[in-house]
């Protein structure tokens, strides 16, 4: 059944022909990138417009002693060289993080991380902006650098945040969360007890664009404007504004199209500050665009915990309590990006898909000579750690007691009943079917199949030994609500504008900015779902702070659960006044006007033959509006959500590991995602395929690394791997629908759901192919001969 206002509704209710909700709508926005008209940063042109090139530091810990800029100057073409001491003059040297920590914007005194921002070349074109940066000479007086989170907290360790008053150790942060005392108790008390570190290594978001941004200062009308790859363009005018002093309405933030963002372009970056300082200086357009290894070297990075985690369970196999300690690595700066709150994101839910009475969280961050960053990458902030955590150790639970791992999950789901839910952490689950997403999941790879395979290549003592994993996630996504989420203390709402014109056609523009996920597309959708219009005939504006309504950006999932949510009560909205100008058209009482969701007309009651379309109302709404309303027909909805979506997932893998070359294979990968009501299929199968392909890159290739000096030597695609179409399976994806109560349509976020799923499904699956012979765990990235190793320990290996 079906709210008159809308409602959650059944997944039945699709698209009515019209593109609305659960149509696989081609994406709108394809067009223009396949025929390459899209318009990206590094595509926009101005008149005058001048280069910036960033001189970086080789070393990772260093003093500067001096910077000469004559040779530089001496370029034909350099404009100017900017280093810290002349953004002092502008109050800018110094830039606040999104933790509220200081970062330098160019280095002030002492270098903090390998190709740190040390001076800024501006110059008429690129090549002598690069000649230019060659010509600046640093004196450095190099220091010991310490690129480990553990080594940087032991006594002797170089200090690194000597600008911090009375600082006198690496040491970040301190973080816990749960009952430290229940927890032992149960540990105490319980049959079993596991225990396993894991590190989630170092990673880099690596979008196909890399960052980069045009500062356009107008004299005449004092107005700057950036235009950048922002993942959330409205708070950073605001943070650009604390700043700088300029009045924020005196600042415009332009998000072009961005290709691919998955948190890096969360975020506020030297490179934005200069060529925005240069701009406003030299009163011409300032150009920074990064090159592919200054943005795997210095902007943020993902993960980097290593976690202790401890599982205290019965004989039987139900889980008491969860327990994980965890070393942080944050790099030079704190500099996460995260609700203000959550110095840890959300990791707390570590408890995952389970009913588990008590659980202890403690963490500690430490600063090192690395850059600065920790939580970008399709992570739902950290939600990716966490489920790591859980669903590995659920692995090891079920091979210690000798169960079946997907009869050990089935034994501590939280119950579809138990719905809405309180973990022991203090999240609120909205809802949840995860037996039904792992049934489905098992039918689908034929799981009593591949446990007979899997036991009879051992019995035969084949060459390729099989490997089955499991991962049943459970998502958080869709901060806020404002009261607990915000953002440098911007409560994280989201918001929807639509304006319905004389003709009949729609421009909507939200607080959101697409970077690939196919919002011009999904959010007209909503909008065509909920006023019986034509897909075709809404257009879906964003990424401009003149002209879109305030919003959060997009990350964390958060798309849809508040910005839909809020194109969706806006909508609502638009149709509470076309009913007011039905009534006016039909000549009824408006009270006597429904609407009917299926042809998307307004008729009067007990006589549908009585009815307009919304193109007739637009009409009304302009040329014949009702004496009791203003003419128009728009509405704005900021929509502050509840609580969280929690969408969630079964995950399959079976692999092949060759016990003479420990390369591993995949025989299947199966996923079953519930994201709540869909809107788009299409789209979601599209995110899923990608977030799996990079859950692929986390299990088996991809690291950020470092040698003993602090060089990166993981700084590149020759030496950073990312998996491509010859390491990527045919994935085969299902999905289950557990509407969200709480939301205006029912839908979870689902963006980062195959990332943040599928590692541990991978290693779980490489792990089960030996724990018959004793391995609990293997490191990602799982390497052939990371891999080969573990075969060799379990004397496997041929
Ligand atoms: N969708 C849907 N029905 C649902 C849920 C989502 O049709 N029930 C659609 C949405 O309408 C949207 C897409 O799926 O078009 C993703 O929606 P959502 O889960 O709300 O996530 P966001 O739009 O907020 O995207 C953010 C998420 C994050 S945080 C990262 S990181 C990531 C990801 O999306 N970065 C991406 N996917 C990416 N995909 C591309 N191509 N590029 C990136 O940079
Ligand atoms: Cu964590 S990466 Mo996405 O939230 O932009």
């Amino acid at each position: 059944a079906e709210a008159e206002d809308g409602g959650p509704q059944p997944e039945k209710h699709c698209g009515h022909g019209r593109g609305g909700m659960g149509e696989d709508v081609k994406r709108k926005e394809d067009q223009r990138f396949i025929t390459g008209r899209g318009n990206y940063v590094d595509d926009i042109k101005k008149p005058d417009m001048l280069h910036c090139e960033i001189v970086r530091s080789p070393h990772a810990h260093a003093r500067i002693e001096n910077i000469d800029k004559s040779r530089a100057l001496d370029v034909d073409g350099v404009v100017a060289v900017l280093t810290a001491d002349d953004l002092r003059e502008y109050d800018l040297a110094t830039m606040p993080t999104l933790m509220a920590d200081t970062q330098d914007v160019l280095v002030n005194d002492k270098v903090k991380f390998q190709s740190q921002e040390v001076a800024a070349v501006i110059a008429t074109d690129r090549y002598t902006a690069k000649d230019g940066a060659q010509k600046v000479v640093v004196d450095y007086d190099v220091l010991e650098p310490v690129v480990d989170a553990e080594a940087s907290l032991e006594d002797d360790a170089p200090l690194i945040r000597d600008d911090i008053e009375d600082k006198e150790d690496n040491h970040c942060l301190d973080w816990e969360t749960g009952d430290e005392e229940a927890t032992a108790e149960a540990f105490e008390e319980a049959d079993v007890t596991v225990t396993e570190d894991m590190l989630y290594q170092r990673l880099h978001p690596a979008p196909i664009e890399t960052c980069g941004a045009v500062g356009d200062y107008d004299p005449g009308k004092d107005k700057l404007t950036v235009h950048m790859t922002s993942q959330a363009p409205h708070i950073h005018r605001t943070l650009f504004a604390q700043v700088s002093g300029i009045p924020e309405h005196k600042i415009r933030i332009v998000s072009p199209d961005v290709g691919g963002g998955f948190g890096n372009k969360v975020p506020i970056y030297p490179g934005y500050v200069v060529a925005a300082a240069a701009s406003y200086v030299l009163e011409q357009p300032v150009k920074w665009v990064e090159e592919r290894s200054e943005n795997i070297q210095s902007t943020g990075f993902a993960r980097d915990y290593d976690m202790t985690g401890e599982l205290a369970a019965t004989d039987d196999g139900e889980i008491l309590a969860v327990r994980t300690d965890v070393l942080a690595d944050h790099g030079a700066y704190n500099a996460v990006a995260q609700p203000s709150k959550f110095p840890a994101g959300f990791f707390n839910i570590f408890t995952g898909s389970y009913d588990i009475d008590t659980a202890y969280g403690s963490l500690t961050a430490a600063y090192t000579n690395t850059a600065p960053g920790g939580v970008a990458y399709r992570c739902s902030f950290r939600v990716t750690e966490a489920v790591y955590l859980i669903e590995r150790m659920v692995k090891v639970l079920a091979d210690e007691l000798g169960m079946d791992p997907a009869e050990i999950r089935r034994k501590n789901f939280i119950q579809p009943e138990q719905f809405p839910y309180e973990s022991s952490t203090g999240w609120n689950y909205d809802s949840g079917d995860y037996e039904g997403a792992l049934d489905k999941a098992l039918e689908m790879a034929d799981y009593d199949h591949y446990r007979e395979e899997q036991q009879r290549r051992i019995d035969e003592d084949a060459d390729k030994l099989l490997g089955i994993g499991i991962s049943s996630f459970t998502e958080v996504v869709g901060a806020g609500p404002g009261k607990t989420c915000d953002i440098a203390g911007v409560e994280m709402f989201d918001s929807a504008e639509i304006r319905v014109h004389p003709t009949g056609n729609a421009t909507v523009r939200v607080g959101v900015q697409t970077q690939g996920q196919g919002h011009e597309t999904t959010f007209a959708q909503i909008v065509a779902e909920e006023l019986g219009m034509d897909v075709e005939d809404i257009t879906v504006e964003h990424g401009d702070t003149d002209t879109d309504p305030y919003g959060l950006g997009t990350y964390g999932s958060r798309s849809t659960p508040v910005a839909g949510a809020a194109a969706a009560v806006a909508s609502r909205k638009v149709r509470e006044k076309a009913k007011a100008i039905a009534a006016n058209e039909l000549e009824a009482a408006e009270e006597d006007i429904t609407w009917d969701r299926e042809s998307g007309e307004f008729h009067v009651a007990g006589a549908p033959d009585r009815s307009v379309t919304i193109t007739e109302i637009a009409a009304g709404a302009y040329m014949n509006h009702p004496s009791s309303e203003e003419p128009g027909l728009e509405a704005v909805n900021y929509y502050d959500p509840p609580e969280m979506t929690y969408p969630f997932g079964s995950y399959i893998v079976i692999v092949e590991v060759d016990r003479e070359t420990g390369e591993v294979e995949f025989e299947k990968f199966v996923a079953v995602d519930d994201c709540g009501n869909r809107i788009n299929p299409m789209i979601i199968e599209g995110q899923i395929h990608g977030g799996l392909a990079q859950g692929i890159g986390t299990a088996m290739l991809e690291h950020v690394t470092f040698d003993d000096n602090g060089n990166v030597t993981g700084g590149d695609f020759m030496n950073y791997l990312l998996p491509t179409s010859m390491e990527i399976p045919n994935f085969e994806t299902g999905h289950t629908v557990t509407p969200s109560p709480h939301h205006p349509i029912g839908a979870k976020g689902v963006g980062e759901s195959p990332t943040v799923g599928s590692p541990p499904a991978i290693v779980n699956a490489v792990v089960d192919a030996m724990s018959h012979a004793g391995i609990t765990h293997v490191e990602m990235p799982m390497t052939p001969d990371t891999v080969w190793a573990k075969l060799d320990e379990a004397g496997l290996a041929t």
